[in-house]
């Protein structure tokens, strides 16, 4: 096992016993939500999750160490510091180690501290992409390489049109990441269930998602797969009110020539002020759904090894 590396006892167990176990993020906790919704969410999705009979693993780096779960107070922590804990992607994490500094993770670094201690299965909101302008800013986010090389199923609500969805779905195509809508031939757009973009296939049962992501492992490619699972129908918003309050965040992050690692934290923030919090609501059914399915999932994919 990585020396760097600490795994809850409650995940461990159930990672030798061959028991299902869905790991979760942390720059979610930190930078994607406000406090205290934010810690009552992250509660909330490892209670669901453990409901639905497998174990939450929550990833974070605490004081240089990698976690994979963390307590309760762990959680509250990084939930009331926020943006005070370093968003942390692949290239920061040798820097945390080494001076012994907290992170909360993105989904590329949670995906590699979820495959270090032997978890394939992952649930989140949204994933980074290619951000609309990369033709010129270059703003491709690191979770698309993670995506490409590291054997871990994400399992979120698609894409928010922050980003250049057509392009997203061409890198991946390109890295040789299978994208698969949940019930959905379509890519979801996070805040709602459509995106006028297709997936490249239809799968309507965890277990199906299971066998495919199965499949993979066993024929050794490398790099994970994206699942993606629409807004539950009765928390998706009005496509209009999302997508202006969307372009008015993107069109002020180019003004104001916010660029890096603060560009998705500055557009998730401003589009929760400019819809009047109504974007919040959404979310939080959003992670929840997508919890319950990354469990079901790993209860299948369980029964197959
Ligand atoms: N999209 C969301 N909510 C989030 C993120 C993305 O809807 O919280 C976070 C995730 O942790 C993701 C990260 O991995 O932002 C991507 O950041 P960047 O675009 O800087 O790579
Ligand atoms: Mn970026």
């Amino acid at each position: 096992m990585n020396k760097y590396l600490d795994i809850a006892p409650e995940v461990k167990e159930a990672l030798e016993n061959n028991r299902p176990v869905v790991a979760l993020e942390s720059t979610i906790i930190s930078h994607g939500m406000p406090y205290p919704q934010n810690v009552q969410t992250a509660l909330a999705v490892e209670e669901l999750i453990r409901e639905a009979g497998a174990v939450p693993a929550t990833i974070a780096i605490i004081g240089g160490r990698l976690k994979a779960g963390l307590t309760a107070d762990e959680i509250e922590y990084l939930g009331k510091e926020g943006q005070n804990v370093a968003k942390t992607s692949r290239r920061d994490l040798p820097v945390l180690v080494a001076l012994g500094r907290d992170g909360a993770t993105t989904v590329a670094t949670t995906m590699m501290i979820a495959h270090m201690a032997g978890i394939s299965v992952f649930a989140t909101g949204g994933i980074g992409g290619v951000h609309r302008g990369a033709e010129t800013t270059m703003d491709i986010s690191a979770d698309l390489e993670e995506m490409a090389q590291t054997p871990v199923m994400v399992v979120c609500a698609g894409a928010k049109s922050i980003l250049d969805l057509g392009l997203t779905l061409e890198y991946l195509e390109t890295k040789g990441v299978p994208v698969i809508g949940y019930g959905t031939d379509e890519l979801p757009a996070f805040y709602t269930r459509t995106s006028g973009f297709g997936v490249d296939y239809q799968l309507d049962s965890p277990e199906d998602i299971a066998k495919v992501f199965h499949a993979r492992q066993e024929l050794g490619l490398s790099g994970g797969m994206l699942v993606t699972n629409p807004v539950p129908e009765e928390y998706s918003m009005d496509p209009a009110v999302i997508n202006t309050a969307i372009d008015q965040a993107v069109a002020e992050a180019e003004q104001q020539g916010i660029h890096g690692k603060k560009v998705t934290p500055f557009l998730l923030a401003r589009i929760k002020e400019i819809t009047g919090g109504d974007s919040l609501e959404s979310n939080i059914a959003l992670v929840r759904n997508n919890a319950l399915l990354a469990a079901k999932t790993a209860i299948e994919l369980s029964k197959l090894k």
